[in-house]
């Protein structure tokens, strides 16, 4: 994979986020842990800043470098300046620092959820065993709309609406979603509690916020986030249009996860019955 390449593969994700509304003005944030063969893409490039202090320490992803979108930047323009937009960061060698070594220019920097990033990136590397590589964060409406529409939204009650309103969602994300209540955006704790919730999910709703959403590349995390989205979107048209008036019940939720051997938790079923 040569660096257009990759490049392409950053702004294919962001314009495909925007084209969906998901990502308003500054709105949702992506960043890809580079593998070798995408490091070598990068190669013999020199420190673009100082190093600069990070707000939490992720000493297990010491040395490695990752694609990030920037603080303030618009998804939607990563197509037509990436070098403005998204650029090149690489972390000290004990996890506690980064430098910039291409992008963000003129003076950008990485998003403002750099720690819910990075923190999630440590998690998902060691949970996965280097298998995943990405992380994305935004603003899904649908998503977004659940967490105001229910006074009693849990991580049970969330997957079990979302496994019953679509048959792929047990199937992409059979772990389920994780739940967090309202935390600040860009805070270390809102990071924290994401990491420690992809310790079991590839998927985090944040309350009144959005979503984060993981994977092996960006289409894996997109797609990820896409399912459940579309979820809420059935879930919510049925509502508008009168009322669910069924939903993929326990006997089909266990037969579909047969089928495609998933190793699901189906003990989150019981979250929301459904009708
Ligand atoms: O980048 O989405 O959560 C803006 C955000 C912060
Ligand atoms: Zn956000």
């Amino acid at each position: 994979m040569n660096r257009e390449t990759l490049i392409n593969h950053v702004a294919k994700t962001t314009r495909d986020m925007w084209d969906r509304g998901w990502a308003e003005a500054n709105g949702g944030n992506v960043s890809l842990r580079l593998n070798d063969e995408q490091n070598a893409a990068f190669a013999g490039l020199q420190g673009q800043s100082e190093w600069i202090q990070l707000s939490v320490e992720a000493p297990s992803l010491q040395g490695e470098r990752f694609i990030f979108t920037g603080t303030g930047r618009y998804l939607r323009n990563v197509e037509i300046a990436p070098e403005r937009n998204i650029g090149l960061i690489e972390l000290n060698n004990n996890g506690t620092a980064y430098r910039i070594l291409w992008g963000f220019e003129p003076n950008g920097r990485p998003t403002s959820e750099l720690a819910a990033h990075l923190l999630s990136h440590a998690t998902i590397k060691d949970s996965t065993n280097n298998y995943a590589h990405a992380v994305i964060h935004t603003h899904t409406p649908s998503i977004i709309a659940l967490t105001y529409a229910f006074a009693d939204l849990s991580t049970a009650k969330l997957t079990a609406l979302l496994w019953r309103m679509h048959a792929e969602c047990v199937v992409v994300f059979p772990k389920g979603v994780e739940f967090l209540p309202w935390m600040m955006a860009g805070s270390d704790d809102l990071g924290q509690a994401t990491a420690a919730a992809l310790r079991q999910r590839t998927l985090v709703v944040w309350e009144q916020h959005g979503i984060v959403g993981t994977g092996r590349n960006l289409d894996e995390a997109f797609g990820r986030i896409y399912v459940a989205e579309k979820a809420a979107e059935i879930y919510l048209a049925c509502a508008a249009a009168g009322g669910v008036k069924k939903t993929l019940t326990d006997a089909q939720l266990q037969a579909i996860a047969g089928n495609f051997r998933c190793n699901w938790e189906p003990s989150l079923l019981a979250g929301w019955p459904g009708v």
